[in-house]
């Protein structure tokens, strides 16, 4: 038994040793099976996802996010296109490659195919059908007037995307100023006719790239707070997903042309959100400049940009420098990535179908790639137009960045044109009592800077400034001078929303409030006469009568703008085009006031009637060569002849 107990022992012991070898067997080359699977290639990301057959970029370089893709090849799978010129970064976590797209390739799937030592994977790629070139990209003109809008706080269509997946509770909290709110994209289509009704002809919405969902907590006085502005990007290629996707965004786009609405989308090539995966895995090494670790920090001397003694020290700080050291900066001076801006501005245009692009802090991006940028946009889409922010009071640095001239540096940036900040702010402190008002008069000569003085944005307000309302020294009749002013003068206006229903706001974000009737629960509706207050409905018809009024006079979008009056109370001025003559008259003194004006000197003749097509001020009879105006007090008001 003994022996026998032995022999089991032993036999036991050797199949113990067999299965123990097999399993060894089978756990070590398990093992060499999974390292082999985790080093095969994968992509997460394919920018841009899509391209057109026979644009003025061809080929178009894929920036491909991934991993293991050190060595990788990439071909096509179809004769239409070819690949060339694969470049992948250091640690294999990036591919760039040129697709060459055959002009008569036929809009469809073009999957490539992308090849390692360890394995191989499809990169998806779509043709796309080109859009109607009549009806999209048609650029913006004086003929028009821009609403902007913050599409977090203008409406809520669409109660599902409140709170995305992966955002916490407080992110999407209406209670924070510095919350997402809910508005949307939907909430814009829903409003169009009251959009329509105003008399605007294009809106600008704040970016709606891809922001992160998250709430950031810091013991400064801006936290807790969000990105529901939209100028820190994640995905340059992405809709934010609380304002819905990009087929709502396509039916907002393709619904406001159809009402006879134009889009501008906001741009920000400057600069990402510092949860951008790139931040951490870039690209390329100089793809910012600087890394997260070691960079220049943003110390605004912006007037650097526009002298031609500044040091280079300070020039690159200005350029270089990262937004409150947390927004990563691009290097536009490398080439890959210029290359993807390019693409990404023309991939939107051709993707969606926009009319126009405002581009945000525009002065901190080297002036070359505002040139290449422009150039491309327009050689691609000829209409296509760019507003920058060059957010200054000095016009010589409005002025410096605006197309149409060459700079000290010999660069023409060839920007359709710039926001006027120098008279915003020169109209804010006039019809607040800060300034006289021949200040306007004293504002607007340095027009002789611009090339084109016409081609200047000038706003009513906008989202980074209080309101007028919430002004020291405002009142409604303040603001409506200045609403009249900025649709009469010389340019392009921009409205803000919610100053047409005279809404208050001090700092960012106070000036961002939710408009009123745009979300659910709301008491009043401000989008409908019956529920506007009187002062809201006062301030809504002077804005929509000024709006009307330039719609229906071309010398108010075209004319000349000529001075005839000004003085510490009023300022009077004359829009003249071949066809017609418009007076516009603004007395901020406190009574009635009698203004003559060399009426002759326009070459307006000897009894012609001078008379008011808006509000209830007196006209007058030219004689002698003068017309005596009368314009009640704190008022504007509009002359045309008779
Ligand atoms: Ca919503
Ligand atoms: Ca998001
Ligand atoms: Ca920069």
């Amino acid at each position: 038994m003994a022996r026998d107990r032995d022999e089991i022992t032993n036999v036991r012991s050797v199949v113990v040793q067999i299965l123990g070898i097999l399993l060894c067997l089978l756990v070590c080359c398990s093992a060499v099976f999974s390292a082999i699977d985790s080093e095969a290639p994968s992509i997460t990301k394919v920018e841009p996802p899509s391209w057109w057959a026979g644009l003025t970029v061809n080929p178009v370089r894929l920036l491909v996010r991934g991993k293991n893709l050190t060595g990788a090849r990439v071909r096509a799978t179809q004769p239409a296109i070819q690949t060339s010129d694969t470049l992948v970064n250091r640690n294999g976590t990036y591919l760039f490659v040129n697709v060459n797209i055959n002009p008569t390739a036929r809009p469809g799937d073009y999957p490539l195919i992308l090849e390692t030592a360890r394995g191989n994977t499809t990169i998806p790629f779509t043709i796309e059908r080109l859009l109607d070139p009549e009806t999209h990209f048609r650029g913006i003109t004086a003929d028009d007037v821009i609403y902007l809008i913050m599409p977090d706080r203008f409406a809520n269509g669409d109660t599902t995307n409140d709170i995305p997946k992966d955002s916490p509770p407080a992110a999407n909290d209406r209670n924070n100023p510095r919350s997402y709110h809910g508005g949307d994209l939907r909430g814009v289509i829903d409003h169009l006719s009251y959009l329509k009704e105003l008399g605007v002809t294009a809106l600008w919405l704040t970016p709606w790239y891809d922001n992160w969902n998250g709430i950031n907590q810091c013991d400064k006085p801006w936290c807790p707070n969000t990105y529901y502005h939209g100028y820190h990007a994640i995905d340059y290629y992405g809709v934010e997903d609380h304002f819905g996707n990009l087929a709502t965004l396509k039916e907002l786009i393709e619904k406001a042309h159809a009402v006879g609405l134009k889009v501008i989308q906001d741009q920000v090539a400057n600069h990402v959100g510092s949860h951008h995966p790139w931040v951490t895995e870039p690209p390329l090494d100089d793809w910012f400049h600087g890394t997260l670790q070691d960079h220049l920090v943003e110390k605004f001397q912006n007037s650097v940009l526009l002298s031609p003694h500044a040091n280079r020290e300070e020039v690159r700080n200005t350029l270089d420098g990262w937004f409150s050291d947390d927004l990563p900066d691009m290097n536009q001076d490398e080439p890959e990535v210029a290359r993807y801006e390019i693409q990404n501005a023309l991939w939107w245009v051709g993707t969606t179908g926009i009319d126009g692009i405002r581009q945000d802090t525009i002065q901190y991006i080297p002036r070359s790639f505002i040139r290449d940028l422009s150039n491309a946009l327009y050689r691609q889409y000829p209409r296509m137009w760019m507003v920058g922010e060059v957010f200054e009071q000095d016009a010589a640095q409005t002025a410096f960045f605006i197309g149409g001239h060459t700079g000290w540096d010999r660069i023409d940036t060839k920007l359709n044109s710039v926001f006027d900040f120098p008279l915003w702010n020169t109209s804010l402190l006039v019809f607040t009592g800060k300034l006289p008002v021949r200040a306007l008069r004293d504002q607007l000569k340095y027009d002789a800077l611009y090339p084109d003085p016409a081609k200047v944005t000038t706003l009513v307000n906008n989202h980074d400034k209080p309101r007028f309302m919430s002004l020291d020294g405002a009142t409604l009749e303040g603001a409506m001078m200045h609403t009249a002013f900025t649709l009469s003068a010389r340019g392009i206006p921009q409205l803000y929303y919610g100053e047409e229903i005279a809404m208050e706001g001090k700092e960012d974000p106070d000036n961002r409030r939710d408009f009123p009737g745009g979300f659910p629960g709301d008491k009043q509706s401000a989008f409908s006469a019956e529920g506007r207050t009187q002062t809201e409905q006062r301030m809504y018809e002077w804005t929509r009568e000024w709006i009307s009024l330039r719609q229906t006079h071309s010398s108010m979008r075209h004319g000349r703008l000529i001075d005839l009056f000004y003085d510490d109370q009023s300022y009077v001025f004359a829009r003249q085009d071949q066809s017609e003559t418009v007076i516009v008259a603004i007395n901020r003194a406190g009574q009635e006031k009698q203004i003559t004006v060399p009426a002759g000197s326009i070459g307006l003749r000897n009894g012609v009637y001078v008379a008011p097509l808006i509000g209830t001020s007196g006209g007058g009879r030219v004689a002698n060569g003068q017309a005596t105006l009368t314009v009640l007090a704190r008022t504007a008001v509009a002359f045309a002849v008779r």
